[in-house]
Formats: structure tokens, C-alpha cells, sequence
């Protein structure tokens, strides 16, 4: 295996990436590969790693990893990951389409630009009902896909110049939107340059992502992987947002992803600010959010869910049952590589992913194979890397528990289903 060098890992910090406060270094998750990097045998001689640390900002509260890997490495015309494969996430951004053209984009001509838009698993259903709009992603194979299902694509990044770009050939947006994307992008000044270079005067910048209380509250610890730069929450998003001339006037808490917060930013003093906001940040203030203590016991938590979930395999292994995981998860690249755990305790992973099926999980080199063969035979029990898609997982799954099997989950703690 080979280190990332210099040139792939932008390096510790020893200043916030926003707001230039100091930052406390608070977890450190190890040697951990590049999550959605899916391996071909050949290619683990030139697999690489980078050191998985996260810090807090003690001014903002920030949450951010130390070592940042570049975006060019994670997010490649290859990437994998398609957000379509949930039933519950396309019901959901179903939803978010349909709110925000009723709420937002509701003059004729307004335009929708997503940052992110992967499979255009939300912006598939504004293009349905002739709202004009924009998906910006540098992941071809996601925007291919997009585009079949009628999805206007741009294959780039989003930052200042490519907004300026869109502001040019297509105007000014009312809505900006983006889903479990911003938190990706470790220079928050681009996205934020972007934003002001796009957005109308009174237009909004909504996003979603995980929201840190919910990954403290449930010990989610596999939500930290080298793709998510930053863990949100509705304070540091609040500071951030000041920081580049806008502000938080909303936040909505939703149940997606096992937790996440939909926050909602205009420039600043150009619409009214939600007493929710103000609620929430309270509520963080009280769980201790801002604080550095406060991951001394997410990290001894997350310790004693790695030596259950390791103890549980192997005592399973002695006993001659057969494990498999199912969902080859970004998250799984953070439990498989802390934990340790390798083939020998999970031969094989189960994944719907076409993409991912026939390669190797990154680090671990666990053999992902076509969800179509959990039935061919069933194992005894499956390890639920995809446990935010539980609900429809075990139910489409029902037959395996019916015939005796039984469901691994690790999160809030190690149990059986
Ligand atoms: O933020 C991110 C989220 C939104 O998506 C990205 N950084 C990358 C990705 O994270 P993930 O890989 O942890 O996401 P999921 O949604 O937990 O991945 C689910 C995996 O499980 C996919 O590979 C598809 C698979 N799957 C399956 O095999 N059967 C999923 C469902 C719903 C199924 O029924
Ligand atoms: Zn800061």
C-alpha cells in the first residue's frame, strides 16, 4: 500500500478551515483507505491511505478531519454510490422537489441548480413537472444516468467559477440545493463563493446533511469517513454561513441517513430568521456539542462497539456460521478497517450496486457480490453495513429471518435482529 502524499492530503491543520480559530484534535480513526475507491486484485499494490483524525474548532465549533483527501482522488468519473438504490431516498427527495417548488420556485422561470445531483434522484421529478434547473456533478457515470432519466447535467465541481459560468449562460438561481454534498468539500470558501456568485438577492441555499447530534446520540461512528470533511450541526453551520456573508434563517430536522438536519441560508439579512434556529443551537449548547469532551466519550463508546462487533464475529466464526455483510457502504470502509476485520470474518459482501459488485471494499478487500445471491444459500447471519437503510432492507430481505437468519447491527450498539 502506499501513504497519500503531500500532493493528495491537503494537511493538518493547525487553524480552522473557515474560520481561522484553533482546533483540538478529538478522534482519530486510523489508517483508512479512500471509502468508494472499489479495488480490482491488481490494483491493491497501488491502493492508498490517509490518517482519518477529526478536530473541533473551538471558536465556530466546526467539526472537521485534519487530513483532508483531495477531491479528485474520492469523486471520480467512477464513482459508485447511487442514491436511487433506496426506495425511502427517492420518496424523499420526491418530497424535497415537491416543497420547493410549491414554496420556492414558484414564478415561471426560476431556476433550481443542485449541487451534487448524482442520479438526479431529486431533480428528476422538478424536470418532470418543466421547472427549469441545473444539476452540477463531476461524476459522469452518476450524471449519465441523470441525463437518461431527463436531467439537465453538468459534469464539474461546484465553485466560483463554475457558478459564475451558470449565472452567464443561464441566469441567476432562486434555489441552490444540495444533499449530503456540502460537507464534502473541504474548501467551504469555494462553495460559499459560489453560492453568492449564483443565487438571486433574495433567493435561498437549502442542504441537507448527517447532523452531528445524531451521530454522538447513536455512537454512528462509521459516518466519519474521508468523504465527510465536515459533521454539521446548526451552530457551526450558523458561523459558517456569517463567515462568508450569509446566514441560517432555518433548520429542519429529518430522519434520513439515521439522522440528518436540512438547513436552509440566504444572504444575510435578506429573509427572516426562524426562532427554530435559535432552539436548536440552545439544544446543542446543552448537549455539549461545542465541546471537546464531549468526544472523549464518543470515542470510548465507539471502542467498545469495535471489540463487541470484532468478539461477536469471531465467537460466530468458531461456531462454523456462515457471516456475510450486506451493503458495501462507504460507512463499512470505517467499520472494516478500525475493527480489523477482513475476510476471514466476512467473506463476502451483498450489494445491489452494479458498480461495486466484482471489485474489493477498499482496505479490507472484502469481495462485494450481487445482492441477487444472499438467497444462494442464505448465510446465518448477516452483518447490516447499510443499517440506515434497515426499515426496507429486512423487509424486502423477510425471508432470510423467516428461515431462521439473523441481522448484525452495530449501531447504537452490537445487537441482533
Ligand atoms: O454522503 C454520502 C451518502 C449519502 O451516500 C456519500 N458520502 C456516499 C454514500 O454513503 P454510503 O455508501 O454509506 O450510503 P448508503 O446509502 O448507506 O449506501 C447503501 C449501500 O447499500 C449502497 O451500496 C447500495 C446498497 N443497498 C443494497 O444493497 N440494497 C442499498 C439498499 C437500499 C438495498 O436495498
Ligand atoms: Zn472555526
Amino acid at each position: 500500500w502506499i501513504e497519500l502524499n503531500d500532493n493528495d492530503v491537503s494537511g493538518e491543520p493547525t487553524a480552522c478551515r473557515v474560520c481561522g480559530g484553533p482546533v483540538r484534535r478529538c478522534l482519530d480513526l486510523g489508517r483508512q483507505p479512500v471509502s468508494n475507491a472499489f479495488l480490482l486484485p491488481e490494483q491493491i499494490a497501488d491502493e492508498a491511505f490517509f490518517r482519518l483524525e477529526v478536530g473541533i474548532c473551538t471558536r465556530c465549533t466546526l467539526v472537521q478531519q485534519l487530513d483532508v483527501v483531495a477531491h479528485e482522488r474520492m469523486f471520480r468519473p467512477d464513482y459508485p454510490y447511487r442514491s436511487s438504490t433506496s426506495a425511502r431516498l427517492r420518496r424523499h427527495f420526491a418530497d424535497v422537489a415537491r416543497t420547493l417548488h410549491t414554496t420556492e420556485l414558484t414564478g415561471p422561470d426560476d431556476l433550481v441548480v443542485e449541487v451534487g445531483s448524482n442520479d438526479g434522484i431529486m431533480l428528476r421529478t422538478l424536470s418532470d413537472a418543466g421547472v427549469r434547473h441545473l444539476g452540477v456533478d463531476p461524476c459522469v457515470g452518476a450524471g449519465d444516468t441523470a441525463a437518461q432519466g431527463g436531467v439537465r447535467i453538468r459534469i464539474d465541481y461546484f465553485n466560483e467559477r463554475s457558478a459564475a459560468e451558470i449565472r452567464r449562460t443561464d441566469g441567476p438561481a432562486k434555489v441552490i440545493f444540495s444533499a449530503n454534498t456540502i460537507s464534502h468539500i473541504a474548501d467551504l470558501g469555494s462553495v460559499f463563493g459560489g453560492v453568492d456568485a449564483l443565487l438571486t438577492a433574495d433567493g435561498v441555499f437549502v442542504f441537507e446533511d448527517r447532523y452531528l447530534a445524531d451521530i454522538i446520540a447513536h455512537t454512528t461512528f462509521d459516518q466519519i469517513y474521508d468523504e465527510h470533511v465536515y459533521l454539521l450541526a446548526v451552530r457551526s453551520v450558523s458561523e459558517v454561513a456569517a463567515v462568508f456573508g450569509f446566514e441560517l434563517i432555518d433548520a429542519q430536522r429529518l430522519g434520513v441517513h439515521g439522522g440528518s438536519m436540512r438547513y436552509t441560508v440566504a444572504r444575510a439579512g435578506a429573509r427572516p430568521r426562524t426562532a427554530r434556529v435559535d432552539q436548536l443551537i440552545g439544544e446543542e449548547r446543552a448537549l455539549g456539542l461545542g465541546d471537546p469532551a464531549t468526544f472523549a466519550g464518543f470515542g470510548a463508546r465507539l471502542d467498545v462497539i469495535g471489540k463487541d462487533l470484532v468478539a461477536l464475529l469471531t465467537e460466530l466464526r468458531s461456531a462454523g456460521m456462515r457471516v456475510a455483510g450486506y451493503g458495501a457502504t462507504s460507512k463499512s470502509a470505517t467499520v472494516t478497517n478500525y475493527c480489523g476485520i477482513g475476510t476471514d470474518l466476512v467473506p463476502v459482501i451483498y450489494d445491489t450496486t452494479p458498480e461495486k459488485q466484482g471489485r474489493l471494499t477498499p482496505g479490507a478487500h472484502i469481495p462485494v457480490e450481487s445482492a441477487a445471491r444472499f438467497t444462494d444459500p442464505y448465510p446465518d447471519y448477516a452483518l447490516l453495513f447499510a443499517w440506515n437503510h434497515a426499515e426496507e432492507i429486512i423487509e424486502r430481505e423477510r425471508e432470510f429471518r423467516d428461515r431462521g437468519g439473523r441481522w448484525i447491527l452495530y449501531v447504537p450498539d452490537v445487537h441482533l435482529l
